[in-house]
């Protein structure tokens, strides 16, 4: 059988990597985007970086001949959009670039895809945050959207370009609207590895204090390895369609904590202190996911639960700071 080829913009984040990893164990040739940098950032990607069938290639969302070009040359079988700007109080501070990755880099993409190789299957990294001030709980795919954030927006416009063009021109154009997953490679400012990192310091003693926002609010948090999967799934299928991934659980950020500090042995409330800082102009309070069309559709479930996440990430975080390794 032909070698499969995939396309993923966003390699070198965390979805990228373990996606990246995931094709390569399944013989796929892989074309991971990068964009230019003046230094290199590939941590997530050095342990598969010589892989024979892993290709760097240079682009950027915000350039469409070089989207065009990737395309042309590498005529890819699948494409997985997995680059964005992802961090939600960034998109406060920089709500024009957000759009401008997370929104209309997803059409510049599809247009791409539209007229050098429209054969090609898409998959469009949808998320939770488009569900926002939720009108429905649990949240499943027909949940209406009301977007909290100008990335929750941004989202919801990628969505639904996708759902246009699937339904404009044909394309085997997929949505994955994925709940918050996380694992030892998430980065360091997002609210589980801001406290896994620090509950590792502390128990060190190379920090004293935490500070964090909102305790209250409620994420539905998966492992990244297990959502990855779900991916691939979804350009398996026999049509292209719209997917909840999620775990069907919810947790406090203050039950984070709780779970983090308690794997060192420690309180957090002897260390947490709230930060106005860390608040956000508009919360999103409660997410929680209904993962029943990609159980009976696709096969998928998660693997990875809440304790056993937040508790991996600690040891890695722990591993980590005793002798730096990835
Ligand atoms: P991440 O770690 O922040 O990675 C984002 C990736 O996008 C990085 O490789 C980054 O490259 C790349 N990128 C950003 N702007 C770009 C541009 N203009 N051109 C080309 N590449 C660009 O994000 P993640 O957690 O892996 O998430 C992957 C995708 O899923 C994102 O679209 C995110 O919005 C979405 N999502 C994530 C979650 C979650 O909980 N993780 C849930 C739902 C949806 P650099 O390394 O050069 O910065
Ligand atoms: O915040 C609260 C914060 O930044 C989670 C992205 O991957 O998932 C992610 O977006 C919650 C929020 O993730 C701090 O207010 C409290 O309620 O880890 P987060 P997010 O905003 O849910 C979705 C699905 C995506 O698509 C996004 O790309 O935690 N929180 N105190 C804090 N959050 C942060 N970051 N820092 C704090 O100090």
């Amino acid at each position: 059988m032909k070698q499969k080829t995939a396309l993923i913009t966003g390699v070198t984040g965390q979805d990228g990597s373990y996606l990246a990893e995931y094709l390569l164990s399944l013989d796929y040739k892989v074309i991971g985007m990068v964009r230019r940098t003046s230094t290199i950032n590939f941590d997530r990607i050095k342990h598969i970086q010589s892989h024979v069938n892993l290709e760097l290639a240079q682009g950027d969302l915000l350039d469409q001949s070089s989207m065009m070009e990737i395309v042309r040359e590498h005529q890819p079988d699948e494409v997985y959009n997995l680059a964005a700007q992802s961090f939600v109080p960034t998109s406060w501070t920089q709500p024009v670039l957000t759009g401008e990755f997370t929104a209309i880099g997803v059409t510049r993409l599809l247009e791409a895809i539209r007229h050098v190789k429209p054969d090609s299957r898409f998959y469009q990294a949808s998320s939770s945050e488009m569900f926002g001030k939720v009108q429905e709980v649990p949240q499943r795919e027909t949940t209406p959207f009301y977007p909290r954030s100008p990335y929750g927006v941004a989202k919801v416009y990628g969505h639904w370009i996708t759902v246009n063009y699937r339904e404009s021109y044909n394309l085997f154009a997929c949505s994955g609207i994925l709940f918050n997953h996380e694992s030892p490679r998430r980065g360091l400012e997002f609210v589980t590895h801001k406290v896994t990192h620090a509950a590792a310091k502390i128990k060190l003693g190379l920090q004293k204090e935490l500070h964090l926002g909102n305790l209250d609010s409620q994420r539905d948090w998966g492992f990244a390895g297990d959502y990855v999967r779900a991916m691939w799934l979804m350009l398996q299928q026999a049509k292209p369609d719209d997917y909840v991934i999620s775990t069907n659980e919810t947790h406090t950020v203050r039950e984070l904590c709780a779970v983090a500090f308690a794997r060192v042995g420690l309180n957090f409330e002897d260390h947490v202190v709230i930060d106005p800082k860390f608040q956000r102009p508009a919360e999103v309070d409660l997410l929680i996911g209904d993962p029943a069309k990609a159980g009976s559709i696709l096969g998928w479930e998660p693997q990875v639960h809440f304790r056993q996440l937040i508790e991996m990430m600690v040891d890695a975080d722990l591993a980590d700071l005793r002798e730096p390794r990835r």
